[in-house]
């Protein structure tokens, strides 16, 4: 399908416009249209096919015309006019976040800036300084937005990571020569961001492997292919690495290539010790004159050999470095223990529906719910003033009720929850009233905007909002944009401190560009006493799976089971989320 790509070149193509300082309208155009495609459930070629896209809303003729274009040349001449214009560069220039088209004009008509590189260097060398709204604040937030978005350039999430790995990994299980194939590395981990793939193979056959590997059609270029280990590049310049070993290694090798580093050196430390060796070819006992092999085909065995408990991927990590040590490294070691998992999620607090922004209705939330296993989902749309989200005004929220209701009255088993993801406004205020507030059962809050304000002012709107009577959980707590954005400057102490008091959960959001709290976040608040909610923030049905991201994070910080409200039964976690 060619839905995304040609998505993506009608985004590129409008926010090209804004730069070149076309008419608001004229954009938009461009930016719904390609909107609408990217929520196309058919393929866009058959509609091509069929000529029927100008049925597609937002499509007329003209654009018609173009896409028709691209999709039976792979070209298109408006675009390639306009490119000589407005350099295509242009685009990474505004993927900064403190620059919008305006700024961005500006740079490129004033200092021929035209490029990230172009950019960081005039900051640097103070050539912004006395343009029209340049203060030294600005230039400072400039070459920070740049470092972030380089950081996005070389690691990308943990969504992106899966979906690619996932790819590779369905291409290659079912050949006969694959006995056995695994992610490793930093994704195996959960990290927040990936910076390349490492896939293993168990297989007696490596050479076939390879051949089959490097000819995937997911391959642009091949950078080395050798008869154990080859590595390649995909269409979006990610790297994959892929090893095979034979089946009486593949437990150490998984092991050594699971990482991370830090983990492995402590691991043959601790090998040494007990007169032992790790290495990516076994576990061996080391003799006099020669060495005994103790494990390899399974990790389970090589933890087992070194006297140690199947250590969880998402633990192998400087984060709790201590306490995992310290409980096998005392004279009596501790059992781990039992960390959340996928399967103990019963519902999800924070979905939205086409109430707001989200692209699916409330029923067909619910029913992916269902699909899922959960007992409730909460619908928690954006509230009135994120009116970029289509919040939802006070006067709607009646009707909303309404739709929920007579859901509810339906279904058996299974309770939709009316909630709500309400806007913290530069003071800490709400934007619902407290009459509108008491007629929730979900309220979580989240702050969308004033993200500048310096740890003060930012602490005192977080802690004011976990004082509010009405609130039970913070959303995306500090507002972390993977590869965008920063999280904002604020107290997490203090903010883990207001939760706790005010009985207040803080979200681990799942949704690959935010999971926030982040990995240290969970770890640190959990020791504080802070209970969490895994959510989502799906706009659309298929982001209900990113629920097993937001668990990786949680399983990184060390959060057990009881540590995550949405793992209760419905009847607990409305009793868990009471304020006192
Ligand atoms: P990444 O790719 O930066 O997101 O993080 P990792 O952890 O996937 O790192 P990567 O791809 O360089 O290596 C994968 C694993 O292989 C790593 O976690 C541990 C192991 N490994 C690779 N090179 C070395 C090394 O020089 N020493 C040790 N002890 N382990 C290594
Ligand atoms: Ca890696
Ligand atoms: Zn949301």
């Amino acid at each position: 399908m060619k839905n995304k790509e040609v998505a993506d070149l009608l985004e590129r193509m409008g926010t090209l416009l804004e730069i070149k300082g076309e008419v608001v309208f004229k954009t938009r155009a461009y930016f719904k249209a390609a909107e609408n495609i990217a929520n196309l459930s058919e393929d866009i070629e058959l509609i091509r096919r069929e000529n029927r896209l100008e049925e597609i809303p937002g499509i007329g003729k003209t654009l018609a015309e173009k896409i028709t274009q691209y999709l039976d040349t792979g070209r298109m001449a408006a675009y390639e006019k306009l490119i000589e214009e407005i350099p295509e560069s242009l685009l990474e220039v505004v993927s900064v976040p403190s620059i919008g088209p305006k700024k961005a004009r500006l740079f490129f008509e004033t200092l021929k800036i035209k490029s990230l590189e172009d950019l960081r260097r005039a900051a640097e060398g103070g050539r912004l300084q006395g343009l029209v709204g340049i203060q030294e604040k600005t230039i400072e937030n400039i070459l920070r937005g740049i470092r972030v978005v380089r950081q996005g350039q070389e690691r990308m999430n943990l969504g992106t990571a899966a979906e690619i790995a996932g790819v590779f990994i369905s291409a290659l299980e079912d050949l006969p020569e694959v006995k056995r194939i695994a992610a490793a590395g930093s994704l195996r981990r959960g990290c927040e961001t990936v910076r390349d793939i490492d896939i293993l193979v168990d297989s007696a056959k490596p050479q076939a492997v390879m051949e089959a590997f490097v000819r995937l059609p997911q391959v642009k270029i091949v950078n080395a292919h050798g008869e154990t280990k080859s590595s390649i590049l995909t269409p979006e310049n990610v790297q994959v690495d892929l090893r095979v070993v034979g089946s009486e290694s593949f437990g150490a090798a998984l092991l050594y290539f699971t990482g991370s580093k830090s983990f492995n050196i402590k691991l043959r430390q601790l090998a040494i010790k007990k007169g032992m060796k790790v290495s990516e070819y076994g576990i061996f006992a080391v003799r006099e004159e020669s060495e005994e092999r103790l494990a390899g085909k399974t990790e389970e065995e090589c933890f087992k050999a070194l006297g140690l408990p199947s250590i969880p991927p998402e633990l192998r990590e400087e984060i709790g470095e201590e306490e995992l040590w310290g409980v096998f490294c005392t004279g009596r070691p501790r059992p781990l223990p039992i960390f959340i998992e996928p399967k103990d999620i019963q519902g999800d607090l924070h979905v939205h529906s086409t109430w707001s922004d989200g692209h699916n209705t409330i029923a067909q939330m619910v029913e992916a719910a269902q699909k899922r296993g959960y007992q409730y989902l909460a619908v928690s749309d954006h509230s009135a003033h994120l009116k970029v989200a289509g919040g939802v005004s006070a006067e709607d929220l009646k009707k909303k009720k309404r739709e929920i209701d007579a859901l509810n009255e339906k279904l058996k088993d299974f309770r939709v929850l009316f909630g709500t993801e309400v806007e913290i406004d530069t003071e800490g205020n709400l934007d619902y009233n407290k009459k509108v507030l008491s007629e929730f059962d979900i309220v979580i809050a989240s702050i969308h905007s004033g993200f500048e304000q310096g740890p003060e002012r930012l602490t005192r709107r977080l802690v004011k909002t976990c004082q509010n009577r009405y609130v039970h959980g913070i959303a995306h707590p500090t507002g972390v944009h993977i590869g965008k954005r920063e999280p904002y400057a604020f107290d997490f102490q203090e903010v883990c401190r207001a939760a706790v008091d005010n009985n207040v959960f803080l979200e681990i959001n799942a949704f690959p560009v935010r999971l926030d709290l982040n990995s240290s976040n969970v770890y640190y608040a959990r020791r504080q006493g802070v209970k969490f909610a895994i959510n989502t923030d799906a706009h659309r049905i298929e982001h209900l799976d990113y629920m097993k991201f937001g668990v990786s994070i949680a399983r990184r910080g060390w959060a057990k089971k009881e540590d995550v409200l949405n793992t209760r039964s419905l009847k607990e976690l409305m009793k868990a989320v009471q304020k006192h």
